[in-house]
């Protein structure tokens, strides 16, 4: 892969770091530019406590010179506020008092195969990495890979389509220009009234001491045709992209375009026919694919959907079986958030992203962005692509 990251950091520990390789040299960039989308990743009705005690912001400790990138990996880390309050149980290092074990892994969490296969007893040595609160670096090197992927043209948006039970009404065609207000609803719904249907479920699962899940979608605007290939199962665009979203906390499902709908439908409603003209070059009127055909882009937005699960911290507790005497418990109850879809959005966005700028990078190379730009250019004239 030509855009590659990794990410550490414990959810209660001192913070959280990536390392980001493959951004070409002399892009420019801002901290907003990082700091904006991990602001929108702490929004969300549904939201527990610990978003009022975090304010993410990146530091950004190498591959960057007076706000431009160097070609080289960039690092960065992003603090985690709540660790004063957890530096005994989670210091690094040995500490003078006992600190007590976890025993009661949650059902649906990664509590219980982690102790096994790691030979923990303790649950927290588990939970920690498993938290969704990594998601926060991975949003940080995203915003990275936008900022590549915006001089190249291209936009990168999100919304939710359903939270529980309550769907948005389906909405064709939606363009750039529809994403404006986006961050404005509290779940991040672009239908007003659906939006409120959206809080009132969500409070009502609260009180009922319930979580919910729901399904997002990310498009992708501005893309030119051929990103992917079809020549071998790595390369194809929507291997790439499903692998990265469904390795997101919480997700279980992954669809492209019209997705499992296409399942059930006659062949000649399943597909996008093709058209020219001279001002449009070649075109479709519908995105069934979404965007993706042979594991390649069309030049039509890329549309990626994500359901994700009801986050499995309850605090009605579900049963399971405390660790050290296997007797019958209730699973571990935490602080936790009622519901994350609308900041599950983001992160898909930010996965997203990173799938595409490694295909960018991959078809354009470019030591320096400007390379990248010409080879672009070069590129569209080549196949008459009109954006
Ligand atoms: C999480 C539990 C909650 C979430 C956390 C993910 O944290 P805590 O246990 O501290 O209340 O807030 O998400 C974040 C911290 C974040 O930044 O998104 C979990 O168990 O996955």
């Amino acid at each position: 892969m030509a855009l590659r990251f990794t990410t550490a950091g414990e959810s209660h520990g001192p913070g959280l770091v990536a390392i980001l390789e493959g951004l070409p040299a002399g892009l420019e960039l801002e901290p907003d530019d990082i700091d904006r989308d991990l602001a929108r990743r702490q929004l969300g009705h549904g939201r527990g406590g610990r978003m009022k005690i975090e304010s993410d912001r990146a530091i950004v400790t190498a591959g960057l010179r007076h706000g431009r990138t160097l070609g080289s990996p960039v690092a960065l880390r992003v603090e985690n506020r709540d660790y004063s309050n957890w530096e005994e149980r989670m210091n690094p290092w040995p500490v003078a008092a006992e600190v007590a074990e976890v025993h009661l892994p949650r059902p649906g969490h990664a509590d219980l195969a982690g102790v096994q296969k790691y030979g923990f007893t303790d649950v927290r040595n588990v939970l920690e990495r498993a938290s969704a609160r990594e998601t926060a670096a991975r949003v940080a090197c995203g915003a990275l890979a936008k900022a590549y992927l915006r001089r190249l043209g291209v936009e990168v948006q999100s919304h939710v389509l359903s939270i529980g039970g309550v769907e948005a009404p389906s909405m064709n065609g939606l363009g750039p220009e529809n994403f404006s207000g986006v961050d404005a609803s509290p779940v991040r719904c672009l239908d007003a009234g659906a939006s409120d249907a959206m809080v009132a479920e969500i409070d009502r699962a609260r009180k009922a001491n319930e979580s919910l899940g729901g399904v997002y979608e990310v498009r992708v605007f501005g893309l030119v045709p051929g990103l992917g290939s079809h020549i071998s199962w790595e390369e194809r665009l929507d291997g790439r992209l499903a692998a990265a979203v469904m390795s997101i906390q919480a997700m279980k499902g992954v669809g492209i375009g019209d997705g499992f709908e296409l399942a059930a439908r006659d062949g000649s409603a399943a597909h996008d026919e093709i058209f020219w003209s001279p001002e449009r070059g070649f075109f479709r009127e519908t995105n069934r694919a979404g965007g993706l055909e042979g594991g390649m882009t069309t030049g039509e937005p890329l549309v990626v959907r994500g359901a994700m699960k009801p986050l499995p911290t309850l605090t009605k507790p579900l049963r399971s079986v405390d660790l050290a005497t296997k007797e019958p418990a209730q699973a571990l109850r935490e602080r936790t958030d009622s519901c994350t879809v609308p900041a599950a959005a983001v992160v898909a966005e930010a996965m997203v992203a990173l799938v595409l700028g490694s295909a960018y990078r991959e078809k354009l190379g470019g030591d320096h962005i400007d390379d990248a730009v010409a080879a672009l250019r070069a590129y569209e004239e080549r196949i008459g692509w009109v954006r």
